[in-house]
């Protein structure tokens, strides 16, 4: 399987993150992606290739124009207000209070963000883009004739919504590359979630349509990140009623819950016949994951590589979470590797 990669990930390096009440170093780091290059080398999993560039357009078939401007500048317009940090918002639209876009970039930060663990560093913007080429060009080799690629994206993006960033996602790499399938052709395409955290911002950018099914299982938002999304009864809204599928799960989850839904959920898929499959790939779903509480062992993701690859879809991996840095490389790359295995390729 070939593997898309760009180093420009590196220029994702913030110094911050709040976390437990605390400014610490982030959770999502460089070294994550160096740990996951390095196991896909030691398993010679396949090639690696530097993606190519698509440009604003297939950002701006999902993102809101205002907002992608906004995360163009931000870093800019933070560092031109004095403030000696990282960019971090302080104050949010919160109910009853307008919905409109203040001039200030403390409050634009407020009004874009959905969360403020993420603070918005330099570079974050020039790391985020090449993430979405790499998921772009990932989806590109599918439309290609590929059968299967991973887009080793980083930062990740499954949180990032039309107009929100947020929970270490700027960009939505996996939706992007879906609508981008869409424009190619593709009549329909499935989007599987397997990180642990719900995927807020790809439920948010397809549930009102019906030509993007996305299923997510996560960790219950009664207990987890990012808390407000991803409940059983979100199944789509209009057109898009029944094209949503969310599998909220409760602390101490292993595999064997975790493998039934999954059955569930590829099931829909099956159903559902798409022309290509987008699968959002975290990893902090691991027993040792240090932000996440269910059980899955390193095994276990080449067991449910096997299990994606049951359909027989050409597939796209784009990477997501997974923060036990030491295991991230196994983790991940037993997941391709358990695929390739039961794909016969
Ligand atoms: N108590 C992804 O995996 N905060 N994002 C967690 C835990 C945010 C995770 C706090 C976690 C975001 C792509
Ligand atoms: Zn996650």
């Amino acid at each position: 399987m070939e593997t898309i990669y760009s180093e420009k990930h590196r220029l994702r390096d913030a110094k911050t993150e709040l976390y437990g009440g605390e400014l610490v170093a982030p959770f999502e780091r460089p070294s994550r992606a160096d740990h996951i290059l390095a196991r896909l080398r030691e398993t010679g999993l396949g090639p690696v290739s530097s993606p190519d560039d698509f440009g604003m357009a297939p950002i701006l078939a999902v993102h809101d124009a205002g907002f992608v401007a906004f995360l163009r500048e931000a870093w800019r317009e933070w560092e031109a207000s004095g403030y000696p940090g990282e960019a971090i918002p302080t104050c949010w639209p919160a109910r009853r209070m307008a919905q409109r876009v203040p001039e200030f970039i403390e409050g634009k930060l407020g009004y874009y963000a959905l969360a403020c663990e993420t603070s918005i560093s330099q570079g974050t913007w020039e790391a985020a883009y090449a993430s979405a080429q790499t998921a772009l060009t990932g989806a590109q080799r599918l439309k290609d004739g590929a059968g299967a690629v991973f887009a080793l994206c980083r930062p990740p993006g499954h949180h990032a919504a039309i107009d929100m960033y947020g929970g270490y996602c700027f960009l939505n790499n996996a939706a992007i590359a879906a609508q981008h399938l869409r424009d190619g052709g593709a009549r329909r395409v499935a989007i599987l979630d397997v990180d642990f955290h719900h995927g807020n911002g790809t439920q948010d950018i397809f549930y009102a349509r019906d030509d993007v099914l996305f299923a997510s299982l996560h960790g219950d938002p009664m207990h987890a990140f990012p808390h407000f999304l991803g409940h059983a009864d979100e199944t789509g809204r209009g057109a898009g009623e029944g094209f949503t599928r969310n599998y909220p799960m409760p602390p101490g989850t292993g595999f064997e819950l975790w493998r039934a839904a999954l059955a569930d959920a590829l099931g829909r898929i099956v159903q559902f016949a798409p022309d290509a499959l987008v699968v959002s790939l975290g990893v902090d779903t691991f027993e040792n994951d240090p932000i996440s509480f269910f059980k899955l062992r390193s095994a276990d993701f080449t067991t449910l590589g096997g299990d994606i690859a049951g359909p027989g879809l050409p597939t796209l991996f784009v990477m997501e979470g997974g923060y036990d840095i030491a295991e991230i490389g196994v983790n991940a790359v037993n997941v391709l590797s358990g695929f390739e295995d039961r794909a016969g390729g």
